[in-house]
């Protein structure tokens, strides 16, 4: 009986509801991303905050997060889209080539130019990217691995930050001979640690030694794979000497980026490079918490000269590798396309990078802005805008530091995308250009065997990729 009367009035109350308010078309957008799951109550706060901003504005949109698993998520958004399923708005992380060559993935170069937000809000290699390559959007600075130091140990050795490769190799050389983790031992501090391969060491080092880009010109005029020049032999050269005298770390190989990072905070290494910004603020936050009771701030080291020259490595823009894509085939391209621009405005900015009042910052009668401990956790899930800056510093000095000189120093690449019959050349030669760059570092081969090197590298696709990207390039 109850029940009966509830229905009853329900019923009512919504016929009333829909006569009283003029009828507001909400549209369901679906969106797939990785790591954005409706079981993560941040996600869906932020994603209800989305709606409401766009509901004032005039965009009545109800946004439905797909949950896809994080690992292997690349795979899974494939099948279900080569299933047919295709969502509004899509997170690519690898797999999206594909998926633009059956032309699904929207053009999104018209759609920007006509943006209220987003065309402020692009990187200038954003801009490069997506002239080459129209259908991802990722509006993030470009990554670009810088130095840190604890500033403590700089006093301790009474050196300046190095602004020559030669300054680098000298400060490298201190922090060896000193004992600066105080275990009474001096000599068994790195100079400086990496993991995996040199990627993080050519952020800096590629320009000072006259590794322009990835393809260069030969003696004879005719393009090559800067891994096979002269300028890369003379890096490699330095890399190896500082190896040999154990300054670099020679497990570079082996070690995972948290065995590297550990090393540095343990005192077994002296420099590490920071991805980012936001990651070189993470390193001083584990550095103070390895050291309680210790002021211990990290300074950022500057990109030196060198006998090629100086600058930031090149940054790829042959395509983003990542980043986000709107269906070509969906109903509602207009409306998908008004969540993107509204995470490129100030509005849109202030959510996905400071989260939420009373949570990850709070504000005072005046409006300041002070974040609390909360934001150390907290993410942005879409964009991270050029032009938007936070009410409060959100980077520390030393990371604003980092941000200023990526800002400051955009070169380039001249890579392009590779037609997929040559992947597997492409694999190859990367193979076998780490495998000799490990043995040179570690000293299990010697820099008087380079024409082997080359050789091996010519083989394995490397003439045939010359040849392609001649065709590419002199276009
Ligand atoms: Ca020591």
């Amino acid at each position: 009986m109850l029940r009966r009367t509830l229905l009853t009035t329900t019923a009512t109350m919504v016929l009333l509801g829909a006569l009283a308010a003029p009828v507001l078309a909400q549209t369901t957008l679906r969106l797939v991303s990785k790591d954005l799951l409706t079981t993560n109550p941040d996600d869906v706060k932020e994603i209800d905050a989305i709606e409401a901003a766009l509901k004032a504005a005039g965009t009545d949109v109800d946004i439905q997060i797909i949950d896809m698993p994080g690992a292997g998520y690349a795979d899974a958004l494939g099948v279900m889209l080569l299933s047919g399923d295709i969502p509004d708005i899509m997170y690519f992380q690898g797999g999206d080539q594909k998926m633009a060559e059956q032309g699904i993935l929207e053009e999104l170069n018209p759609w920007i130019e006509k943006s209220e937000y987003i065309k402020d809000a692009l990187w200038p290699h954003n801009v490069d990217r997506l002239s080459n390559y129209p259908y991802l959007l990722y509006v993030y600075p470009p990554r670009a691995p810088q130095p840190v130091i604890r500033q403590d140990w700089l006093d301790k050795l009474g050196m300046e930050p190095p602004t020559t490769v030669e300054e680098y190799e000298a400060l490298f050389q201190a922090i060896h001979d000193a004992d600066l983790d105080g275990d009474g031992t001096p000599g068994n501090t790195l100079g400086l640690s990496g993991y995996g391969n040199t990627n993080e060491l050519d952020s800096i080092f590629n320009q000072a030694f006259g590794v322009t880009g990835t393809w260069m010109k030969d003696g004879s005029g005719s393009w090559v794979n800067s891994r096979v020049t002269d300028a890369e032999k003379s890096k490699l050269a330095f890399y190896t000497n500082l190896a040999s005298k154990g300054l670099f770390d020679k497990e570079y190989v082996t070690n995972t980026y948290d065995v590297k990072e550990d090393k540095f905070y343990t005192g077994k290494a002296g420099v590490i490079f920071g991805s980012s910004p936001e990651v070189i603020d993470i390193y001083s936050g584990k550095m103070r918490q390895a050291h309680p009771g210790e002021d211990i701030t990290l300074t950022l080291l500057p990109v030196p000269s060198g006998p090629g020259g100086k600058g930031l490595a090149a940054v790829d823009v042959s395509k983003e590798s990542r980043g986000w894509a709107i269906s070509s085939i969906s109903e509602h391209k207009d409306e998908a396309f008004k969540v993107l621009d509204f995470m490129a405005s100030k509005q849109g900015q202030d959510i996905d990078r400071m989260g939420f009042e009373g949570e990850q910052y709070t504000k005072d009668a005046s409006g300041a802005v002070t974040f609390t401990d909360q934001i150390s956790t907290w993410y942005a899930r879409f964009f991270n805008a050029a032009n938007w800056t936070p009410p409060t510093p959100l980077l520390s000095p030393t990371a604003q530091a980092a941000l200023d000189t990526v800002k400051a120093d955009f070169t380039p690449d001249n890579a392009f995308v590779w037609p997929a019959d040559y992947a597997a050349d492409v694999d190859a030669t990367e193979q076998v250009y780490r495998a000799w760059v490990a043995k040179f570092i570690t000293g299990q081969a010697d820099l008087a065997q380079w024409d082997e090197f080359v050789a091996e590298y010519n083989a394995a696709g490397g003439a045939r990729m010359a040849e392609y990207a001649a065709t590419v390039l002199d276009q």
